[in-house]
């Protein structure tokens, strides 16, 4: 298996899944990790493009098939390596929160993250309606899973599934992305205890040092924002539609 990744929210759902699987006792044979560095562009090469035409991390390619978007390797490697990840008797109870996550929480988290903190060259005047727009939207998702959650430990009740996978990395940066949820002490509690697994330690540690997991250092800080501003301001898309060819 080839996972190209970074250690960014999505790639985190595909190395957290690949290490709940090897905690659960799966074999799922030898993985092979190359980390795309996003701020060189990586993302927009010739060979990512053959593997992902969407030019985003991450990327899997298994027994010769390629799997791109965070929530489809999810499913497939649920489905291919069978699991309480993914209760086949319980799909579309599971289902429909990563569908959630992929169509709702990820946008809207990542486009407050980004006007929050990758894009200080637009003056504030421009950028408050978005900012409003995606924080309320976000506030009123964290309020929909802080519903879903009610008394249960997990996102789809007793079982620790692909839903929490999905879930935890965007919700997790409600500090960097300034979205307030200490409204909601269910899903706080939550993010705490999905934070707990030894295979969430280790998957957030892909491509980053395990000391930096919960608190970034001043100087990654910086490389982020800087990293961010460079996607924000789609100037390596620029690039590679000068770079002409299909796949700009
Ligand atoms: N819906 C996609 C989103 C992937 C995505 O946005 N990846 C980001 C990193 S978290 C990326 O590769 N950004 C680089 C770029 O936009 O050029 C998924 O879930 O896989």
């Amino acid at each position: 298996m080839e996972l190209w990744t970074a250690p960014t929210p999505n790639g985190w759902k595909v190395t957290i899944m690949v290490e709940e699987l090897i905690e659960a006792g799966i074999d799922i044979g030898e993985v092979d990790v190359r980390q795309i560095n996003l701020m060189q562009g990586e993302q927009f090469e010739a060979d990512f493009v053959e593997r992902n035409p969407n030019q985003k991390i991450p990327t899997l390619r298994h027994n010769g098939q390629d799997i791109f978007e965070s929530c489809a390797i999810l499913q497939y490697l649920g489905e291919t390596f069978a699991s309480t990840l993914l209760p086949l008797d319980r799909k579309w109870q599971v289902m429909p929160w990563v569908y959630w996550q992929a169509a709702n929480v990820g946008p809207v988290f990542g486009n407050k993250l980004s006007y929050t903190r990758y894009m200080d060259s637009v003056p504030d005047d421009q950028k408050a309606h978005p900012m409003e727009r995606f924080n309320n939207e976000a506030l009123r998702l964290a309020g929909v899973l802080d519903r879903q959650l009610g008394d249960n430990p997990w996102v789809c009740g007793d079982t620790y599934t692909i839903a929490d996978i999905a879930l935890y990395p965007w919700i997790r940066g409600w500090k960097w992305s300034k979205v307030n949820l200490t409204r909601y002490p269910r899903v706080m509690r939550w993010v705490d205890r999905v934070r707990a697994r030894p295979a969430v330690e280790r998957g957030l540690a892909y491509g980053m040092p395990k000391e930096e997991i919960d608190q970034w250092s001043a100087e990654r800080k910086a490389n982020t924002a800087k990293s961010g501003s460079n996607i924000a301001s789609n100037e390596s898309l620029k690039d590679s539609i000068d770079r002409g060819g299909d796949n700009a």
